[in-house]
């Protein structure tokens, strides 16, 4: 028997359109789980290989069958190389975005695009000042061309490090050095893995945790740090903004567009098309009350940072918003976009549109989009969903009418200002709350959802227990929008939801307790904070020692596999709820869990329950207070609101 929607999702507009589809027939990611199950152990444990065809070869975890693949390797082996593959192609993906973004801001500098415009131009003389280019008596145009050629020359460096490797606190910097696992290219440290996982290459086991930690670090301080500061660049920096999230804000009586996938380009566009007069005019005459645009996974934080735009949901709620019957068209790009909504396009009026030259979907109509037509393609999309609009049949819309307030829009930057004021922008209040005991740590919590885990549940339950224990959290994708609709970015949760002392800082700055810092990609955004905390004084020299923790209580995509992997080599305690394929190797296992907090400061947990989760991040969060000879807590932690999330499953 099917799960029921309680069990699948702990979000209720959710569960309505769960119970929705399954009246009318549509077939949901949770189906095709359970219609999957059970899981090959072999890929859950990661001792299955297929990098040559002499194989697949698979390892015995009992052994008494095959200890060695038919070339020799041990399991260690295997587990080693197929972690560093998923970790190349998580680098890979968010190091891609980051060009493409650069590349944006080049053809822009260069009159080569259309609609775009410098929107930030402190950020891109502040980036100049740091890549050393003088600027005096310069264009601001000319300034963008050296500063995007210096950062497009880091994809494809051959040698040295990286350039914002030197953003680091220089402790770190020394650590990977002395571990040899500093990024060089970022092109070229992805290459490696590919190539060192090829059969014969690397099989030392602790040798390739090197090659994919490298990997990793240049996608966190390289690819996806790029990809931020030139989105601020290009696209303007954000301020703290309010805006609403979940299904509910799809309105049946407008044109509604919703944007998935993960690269401002696009979307930026459409966002300005829309307000566009002819294209207001257009949708007036097809009877609509205008256009009324929302946003799915990363796509959907990067315009709800900028524009305030609404968040329609998160990475399982893609076929749930189609579901409702009142979207007329999903415009994708790249990245988390289940093939599966195709089927939607078969039976709603919907329009499915596919814009990335790097992807085509079976079933959904592929128009590329480029930066020298943005505007006009941006039209041309719109124009799609108006013609959709007048052709959906009104009575098949089903929307549910659940939508929470958030506010979102806090970078290093706006945190700063929120924190310190205009004139006297500083990270002092954050640093002397911790010190002073009223905060007790920080965390980072991120990542995807999975169909593993109750949809949102996981977030959620960890997020409100880590507030309660006076924990200020930080955010982005998906996990963001999950505790988004549960209310947690109101500047009200902090009463309702937050230790006390927490409370008192969050009353005395303005901020709710949980802080939307963006999308995935933005986690480098996590990392500069924890910088900024290292160099206000007080919490120590380097990130490894600072009151702070990682997780991501729903991760599934290899990015996920990145991104903690380079939270962790950043010396931050990380944990993952899904174990990574890495069960099947004591040495892999190990290694990550345990060896690499000698090397490097941090290291990584797997832990599926988000309360015993949190609890591992609040000890952590102890031990370094108690290292700091920080003061007691100020106050004890507050007692657990009653929830009525169901258990996981
Ligand atoms: Fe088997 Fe080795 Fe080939 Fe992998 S590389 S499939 S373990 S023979
Ligand atoms: S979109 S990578 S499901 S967070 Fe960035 Fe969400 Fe994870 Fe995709």
């Amino acid at each position: 028997m099917a799960s029921s929607s309680e069990q699948r999702s702990s979000d209720p507009a959710s569960q309505e359109m769960i119970e929705h589809a399954a009246a009318c027939g549509f077939e949901l990611a949770w189906d095709r789980y359970e219609a999957m199950l059970p899981q090959c152990d072999f890929g859950k444990l990661g001792i299955c290989c297929r990098n040559c065809s002499m194989g697949p070869c698979r390892i015995d975890p009992f052994g008494e069958g095959a200890q060695r693949g038919i070339c020799g390797a041990t399991a260690d082996t295997i587990v080693a190389r197929n972690l560093a593959r998923a970790t190349a192609a998580g680098a890979a993906a968010h190091s891609d975005h980051g060009r493409d973004i650069t590349h944006a801001l080049l053809l822009t500098a260069r009159g080569k695009t259309e609609g775009y415009k410098i929107n930030n131009e402190k950020k891109l003389r502040k980036l100049a000042s740091e890549f050393g280019i003088e600027t005096a008596d310069k264009d601001l145009k000319v300034i963008a061309t050296e500063v995007a050629e210096l950062a497009l020359a880091d994809f494809g460096r051959q040698e040295g490090e990286l350039r914002l490797v030197s953003r680091a606190p220089e402790p770190l910097q020394k650590k990977w050095r002395q571990l040899g696992v500093t990024p060089t290219g970022i092109d070229a440290d992805i290459v490696r893995v590919m190539h060192a996982t090829h059969i014969g290459v690397d099989t030392d086991p602790l040798h390739l945790m090197k090659t994919l930690i490298r990997t990793a670090l240049s996608d966190g301080w390289g690819g996806s740090m790029y990809a931020t500061d030139f989105s601020d660049v290009l696209f303007g920096g954000p301020e703290p903004i309010r805006s609403h999230a979940n299904l509910g804000v799809l309105r049946p009586e407008a044109v509604n567009v919703v944007v998935h996938g993960h690269e401002p380009t696009l979307s930026e566009a459409i966002v300005a098309a829309a307000q566009m007069p002819d294209i207001r005019k257009e949708a007036q005459d097809a009877g609509a009350d205008g256009i009324q645009l929302s946003g799915m996974c990363c796509t959907a934080t990067e315009i709800l940072m900028r524009h305030g735009i609404p968040v329609a949901g998160n990475f399982l709620q893609q076929e749930l918003a189609l579901a409702t019957g009142a979207v007329d068209a999903m415009v994708v790009d790249v990245q988390c976009i289940m093939p599966a909504i195709a089927d939607y396009g078969k039976r709603f009026s919907t329009r499915l549109i596919s814009t990335s030259k790097k992807a085509a979907f079976p079933g959904i109509k592929h128009m590329v989009f480029d930066e020298e037509h943005a505007l006009t393609s941006a039209k041309e999309l719109l124009r799609e969903a108006i013609e959709a609009f007048k052709e959906r049949d009104p009575k098949e819309a089903v929307v549910p009418d659940v939508v929470e307030e958030l506010i979102a829009g806090y970078t290093v930057e706006s945190i700063f200002t929120t924190l310190g004021g205009t004139y006297r922008p500083l990270f002092r209040p954050l640093n002397h709350g911790i010190m002073d005991g009223r905060i007790r740590g920080v965390a980072g919590v991120v990542g995807c959802n999975n169909v593993k885990i109750t949809h949102d549940w996981g977030h959620v339950e960890m997020v409100k227990e880590l507030i309660r224990n006076d924990v200020l959290v930080l955010q982005t994708g998906c996990a963001a929008t999950a505790c988004a609709k549960a209310g947690l970015m109101r500047p009200e949760a902090a009463e309702q939801y937050a230790g006390k002392g927490l409370q008192e800082i969050c009353d005395a700055v303005g901020i709710s307790p949980v802080l939307h810092v963006g999308s995935c990609v933005d986690n480098s955004r996590i990392l500069l904070a924890c910088v900024e905390m290292v160099k206000e004084g007080g919490l120590g020299d380097d990130i490894s020692e600072l009151p702070v923790a990682g997780a991501a209580p729903e991760w599934m995509s290899e990015k996920a596999i990145s991104i903690a992997t380079y939270v962790a080599a950043s010396g931050i305690f990380t944990v993952c709820a899904e174990p990574f394929p890495v069960m099947g190797s004591k040495i892999v296992r190990e290694y990550l869990t345990g060896g690499m907090e000698d090397d490097l400061g941090g290291m990584l947990a797997f832990e599926r329950d988000p309360i015993a989760a949190a609890h591992l991040m609040i000890d952590h969060i102890n031990k370094k207070r108690a290292a700091l000879h920080l003061s007691e807590m100020m106050y004890e932690a507050r007692e657990p609101v009653e929830s009525e999330a169901v258990p996981a499953k």
